[in-house]
């Protein structure tokens, strides 16, 4: 049996970084559905992952998107930040969005367009020790189109110059975690498609580089647990990239298209013992709540990972190991699903009633008034990150 109080604390314990694009307008290739209320600016988009965090009690901290998120003065949104109850979290960079960057950005032919690209990364840099983020995320929609339109291989090459440059400017307690994607906006061959050219180049970078995994950006079927045990039993697994897929990279809410497969993802966080902070996996959301209302969207969001996480602490490892010891096929996996199927929502109930939380966040953020006051104040606003 998994030591209830033991449980109690690590959910307790238990951090989850929201996004500051999700609290945005956003869409598909067809059409973004403007909602009301949406934050008018970055600060606005802090006051709403702090309203988050208020009903959750988990999710102290808000990645920003760079340009997306671009101010004036990055200390003084730390500060707002703070004043807010939360803190700034990992700063994603943008060298996707340029029409110099249709070739690629730090793997385009042209050297001048890969400088850009470069300085972008280094001065997120330069944010980070604005805002004391720990941690740089970088994603790049890199690749080609068609075969013959690049090498590949020296495409690696200038991938690798402009990691090393970039590494090589982090601070001391500064990480760099770098995303893979199988495909799009390439869709023939992209630079960095799977999690083994992301740790290759990670393992060659240094210890402060390490692999991001964002759930929707597999082939499907792929086995993502696999890749988790994999890269934790390297050390080299640094953050996720938390949302749903049924097709590409739908970007939906984690946990609602394949709450099972969440739970094989956490049950293997578990069995590393690395669920608590001070392990060094980020948890992050990267959603787009593009026809329904984002707050309680992403509320929704964390207790899922919460529920997935409840549920992967429940596994009774001793029992599991010994029914895997025994090769008892059925046993193992018996243990495994009784943790899956258990109902674990009083238990997080509990744990948020222990933590002076209402027991139900969603409930409680529809009762608070906070969407109405946001839609009244934030009237005639434009809309901001994708799509903007
Ligand atoms: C790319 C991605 C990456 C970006 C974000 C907006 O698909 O997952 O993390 O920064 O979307
Ligand atoms: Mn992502
Ligand atoms: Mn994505």
């Amino acid at each position: 049996m998994a030591d209830l109080a033991a449980v109690k604390r690590a959910l307790t314990a238990q951090r989850i970084e929201t996004p500051s694009w999700a609290y945005a307008n956003s869409g598909t290739r067809f059409k973004v559905f403007a909602q009301p209320g949406v934050p008018r600016n970055p600060e606005e988009k802090i006051a709403d992952a702090a309203a988050v965090h208020r009903f959750t009690g988990v999710a102290p901290t808000v990645a920003l998107h760079i340009p997306w998120d671009k101010v004036a003065d990055y200390a003084a949104l730390a500060r707002y930040a703070a004043d807010q109850g939360v803190a700034i979290g990992a700063i994603n960079t943008n060298v996707f969005q340029d029409d110099d960057y249709k070739l690629g950005s730090v793997t385009n032919p042209d050297p001048g367009i890969r400088r850009k690209a470069t300085d972008h990364l280094l001065e997120a840099i330069d944010i980070m020790d604005r805002t004391g983020s720990r941690d740089l995320k970088l994603w790049f929609s890199d690749g080609i189109n068609y075969p013959g339109q690049d090498d590949l291989r020296t495409r690696q090459d200038r991938l690798a110059a402009a990691l090393r440059e970039t590494y090589d400017r982090l601070g001391e307690d500064q990480r760099m975690l770098l995303e893979y994607k199988l495909f799009e906006p390439a869709f023939y061959a992209t630079d960095v498609p799977d999690w083994g050219t992301s740790y290759a180049h990670c393992v060659e970078l240094g210890e402060r580089a390490t692999v991001c995994i964002d759930t929707g950006h597999h082939a499907p079927g792929t086995n993502i647990e696999f890749i988790v045990a994999f890269l934790l039993r390297a050390g080299k697994l640094g953050a996720f990239d938390f949302n749903s897929r049924f097709y590409a990279d739908d970007d939906l809410m984690v946990g609602a298209a394949d709450p099972f497969q969440l739970f094989r993802i956490m049950y293997e966080i578990v069995r590393a013992d690395a669920l608590d902070p001070a392990c060094g996996i980020a948890f992050m959301l990267d959603q787009c709540h593009n026809i329904e209302r984002k707050i309680p969207a992403i509320i929704r969001s964390v207790l899922n990972v919460q529920e997935a996480t409840a549920k992967a602490l429940l596994v009774d490892r001793d029992a599991l190991t010994a029914a895997q010891n025994a090769g008892d096929v059925l046993e193992a996996n018996a243990v495994l699903m009784d943790a899956y199927n258990t109902d674990v929502r009083p238990l997080l109930a509990e744990v948020r009633a222990d933590a002076g939380l209402d027991p139900d966040p969603v409930a409680a953020y529809k009762r608070s008034g906070y969407d109405e006051k946001i839609i009244a104040e934030r009237a005639g606003g434009t809309q901001a990150g994708w799509g903007a």
